[in-house]
C-alpha cells in the first residue's frame, strides 16, 4: 500500500479500484438496464445466489419444507458477476441491488422483502417456525440475527475482501479485519460452550443467519482462511458448524442457485424438491 496517497478534496469515480468484483462496483444506485424478472408457479419467488447471504434463506426454506410447511418456492439465480443485480426487475424488489431478495405473490398486493435478515424474520413469522413467540426467547434470537447482520460485513467486506479479493495483500487491513474476525469467532465460541444452538437449545433463524458465514468459515469453505485464522481453536463453533452441516436441509440449501464448484452440488434454478435429484449440473451436463 502506498503511504503517499493524499485524498483529493472531492472523490470522483475515475477508474475501477481493481480486484475481484471491480467491474460491477459503482458509486451510484439504480438500474443499468431493462431486465424483467422471471416468474415461476409458486407463491414465493426467490432471486438469489449461493453466497452466505443467499444460503441463509435457502436453508430456511428447505428447513420449512422438511418440517412440513407449505413453503414451496422458485429460486432464480442473479449473476452478480455479470451485473444482473442492476437489472430493472431486480432493482424493483431490492433498491440496494444485492442478493437475496424475495417476492411473496401469495398475498395481495404482492410483497417484496430484501436484506437476508428481514427475509428470515418474514418467513419465520409467516410460517410460525424457527422464531419463538415468547418475548424473552424471541429477543434472544433477534439479537443474534442482528448481531450477524452487523458483524458479517467485517468478515466478508473486511477480512474476505482484503485477504482474498483485493489486488494486493496489504498488511494493515488484513491485520485489522483478521483481529475483528477472530474476536467475533471468540464471541460465538464462548456462547456455544454450554448451548447446542446459538440462541439456546432450539435451532432457530439465528443459527441459519450465522452458520453460512461463521460455520462455513470454520469448515474451511470461506476464503481458504481456516489455517490463517486458526479456526480449529474455536472448538465449540466447529462442533456446532459440523452438526448443522449434517442436516439434509442445510445441504440442499447450499446447492440452490450455486453456480460454481462441484457440478453435483450446483442447482442453478430450483422449482421443485425433485430438482435436487434430477436437475443438478452434473445431471444436466452428463
Ligand atoms: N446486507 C445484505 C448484504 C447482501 C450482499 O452483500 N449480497 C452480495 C452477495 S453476498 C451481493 O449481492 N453483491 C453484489 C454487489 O455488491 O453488487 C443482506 O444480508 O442481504
Amino acid at each position: 500500500m502506498t503511504d503517499s496517497y493524499e485524498p483529493p478534496k472531492v472523490w470522483t469515480w475515475e477508474k475501477d479500484s481493481g480486484g475481484q468484483f471491480a467491474s460491477t462496483n459503482r458509486p451510484i444506485a439504480g438500474p443499468t438496464h431493462d431486465a424483467p424478472l422471471p416468474v415461476g408457479e409458486h407463491p414465493l419467488q426467490l432471486h438469489s445466489l449461493a453466497t452466505p447471504n443467499g444460503v441463509k434463506v435457502t436453508v430456511l426454506l428447505e428447513e420449512l419444507l422438511e418440517a412440513g410447511h407449505d413453503a414451496e418456492y422458485d429460486a432464480w439465480p442473479i449473476r452478480i458477476g455479470d451485473g444482473a443485480q442492476f437489472g430493472s426487475g431486480f432493482v424493483e424488489i431490492n433498491p440496494n441491488s444485492k442478493i437475496p431478495a424475495l417476492i411473496d405473490r401469495g398475498v395481495a398486493p404482492h410483497r417484496r422483502v430484501f436484506e437476508s435478515g428481514a427475509i428470515l424474520i418474514y418467513l419465520a413469522e409467516k410460517f410460525g417456525a424457527f422464531l419463538p413467540t415468547d418475548p424473552g426467547p424471541r429477543a434472544e434470537v433477534l439479537s443474534w440475527v442482528m448481531w450477524q447482520m452487523g458483524s458479517a460485513p467485517f468478515l466478508g467486506g473486511g477480512f474476505g475482501h482484503f485477504y482474498s479479493y483485493a489486488p494486493e495483500k496489504w498488511e494493515y487491513p488484513i491485520d485489522r479485519y483478521a483481529m475483528e474476525t477472530k474476536r467475533q469467532l471468540d464471541v460465538l465460541n464462548r456462547e456455544l460452550a454450554d448451548k447446542t444452538h446459538i440462541a439456546g437449545d432450539d435451532y432457530t433463524i439465528a443459527d441459519m443467519a450465522i452458520w453460512p458465514w461463521y460455520g462455513q468459515l470454520c469448515l474451511g469453505r470461506l476464503y481458504d482462511a481456516a489455517e490463517f485464522l486458526d479456526v480449529a481453536s474455536y472448538g465449540n463453533v466447529v462442533r456446532w458448524a459440523e452438526t448443522l452441516d449434517a442436516r439434509p436441509a442445510v445441504r440442499r440449501g447450499r446447492m440452490v442457485n450455486k453456480l460454481n464448484g462441484d457440478p453435483a452440488m450446483q442447482l442453478h434454478e430450483r422449482h421443485d424438491g425433485s430438482d435436487f435429484e434430477h436437475r443438478t449440473q452434473d445431471k444436466l451436463e452428463g
